[in-house]
């Protein structure tokens, strides 16, 4: 019998204890509960974390370079192993400084035909420059991106891993975007605009892998791989997409997250959300970290050469990966 028919099946008992009536009908009631309850999976924090440090075994991922190249094709070859239909999406973007970047979104669908759907997006590409680092030595050299990048994008090919093994009731598309990370250096002498980051997010969102795409919401996940971080509902989030903030925060407090989803609304952050919000329309949280003390802003080690394995926590991606599971997998 599949769950359909159990329901049916549970619904016809149901009458019938009703025909009878008190306490029979309650027990019924329960019983009919637990069965149209949906079983969300269980999120492996061992396998995310493999998938975040095979990303940062290539080295930075900085467009144009080799290691980029070699690990926008392991993400692609995942995505296609765990049964998503790929779509590459190459584009030649122009950075802040002139720089022509080679980049590239990689999308991977579950259930295309699918018009019921949930985007789930995280940045693929590491920073060149690690212009936040205590020691100015550093503030030319590429950042390895444990936390920043290569996170968000090894929680969601643990996703794409269970959704191959159980399929939510809507369509999922899982979008690692380009070329987030190519905004201003801090020492740049010139003009700081916030379209210098979210590149290959600006690009998607005006060039969707779907002609006419759209979702019923959207989340972004950025850093979600750090010690002991707190989650705010972020600014933006806020702005274009409450209802998503509320359904996730209430998703991590049942499920026993709310350490580390505080439910205060905070700082905005001039992330990928804000342009799939402004150019496309499609309603998308951040999960981003935020320090509400103020010596350091996202990650204690953003945009410095301590962005690397050692900056990654399993729990923390088991609370995120779990908490987006139990959302996507409640949606009808
Ligand atoms: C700024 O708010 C400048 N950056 C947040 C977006 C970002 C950069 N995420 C990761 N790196
Ligand atoms: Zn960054």
């Amino acid at each position: 019998m599949n769950k359909k028919h159990l329901i049916w099946a549970f619904g016809a008992m149901l009458l019938t204890a009703t025909a009878c009536g008190g306490s029979k009908n309650q027990k019924a009631d329960a019983t009919l509960q637990e069965i149209i309850s949906v079983t969300v999976p269980q999120f492996n924090s061992d396998s995310a974390y493999q998938y975040v440090k095979m990303q940062v075994d290539f080295g930075p991922r900085v467009p144009n370079s080799k290691e980029h190249v070699d690990c926008g094709n392991y993400l692609a070859s995942q995505l296609e192993n765990f049964g998503a239909q790929v779509t590459n999406q190459y584009a030649d973007l122009i950075a802040y400084n002139g720089t022509l970047l080679k980049a590239r979104n990689i999308i991977g669908s579950y259930q295309p035909e699918n018009k019921k759907r949930i985007a789930l997006f995280a940045h693929w590409d590491s920073r060149p420059w690690a212009d936040n680092d205590p020691n100015e030595k550093n503030h030319y050299t590429p950042i390895l991106g444990a936390n920043d990048g290569a996170s968000g994008v090894g929680v969601l090919l643990e996703i794409a891993r269970q959704i191959q093994q159980q399929q939510p009731n809507l369509g999922i598309d899982l979008i690692f975007l380009d070329a987030e990370d190519y905004g201003t250096h801090q020492k740049h002498t010139g003009n700081f605009s916030e379209e210098a980051w979210c590149l290959g997010a600006q690009y998607w969102a005006r060039n969707p892998h779907v002609q006419g795409y759209n979702a019923r919401f959207g989340i972004l996940l950025d850093m979600v791989g750090g010690h002991n971080p707190s989650f705010y509902r972020e600014y933006h989030s806020e702005r274009y997409a409450k209802d998503v903030n509320r359904k996730v925060w209430d998703a991590a407090h049942k499920l026993g997250y709310g350490n580390y989803f505080i439910d205060e609304a905070r700082g905005g952050a001039t992330d990928d959300h804000l342009f799939i919000n402004r150019i496309a329309g499609i309603k998308t949280i951040d999960i981003i970290p935020h320090n509400p003390e103020g010596d350091w802003e996202f990650d204690p080690n953003w945009h410095t050469v301590k962005d690397d394995m050692d900056n990654i926590n399993p729990q923390t991606l088991q609370v995120v990966g779990q908490t987006v599971l139990e959302v996507i997998y409640n949606e009808k």
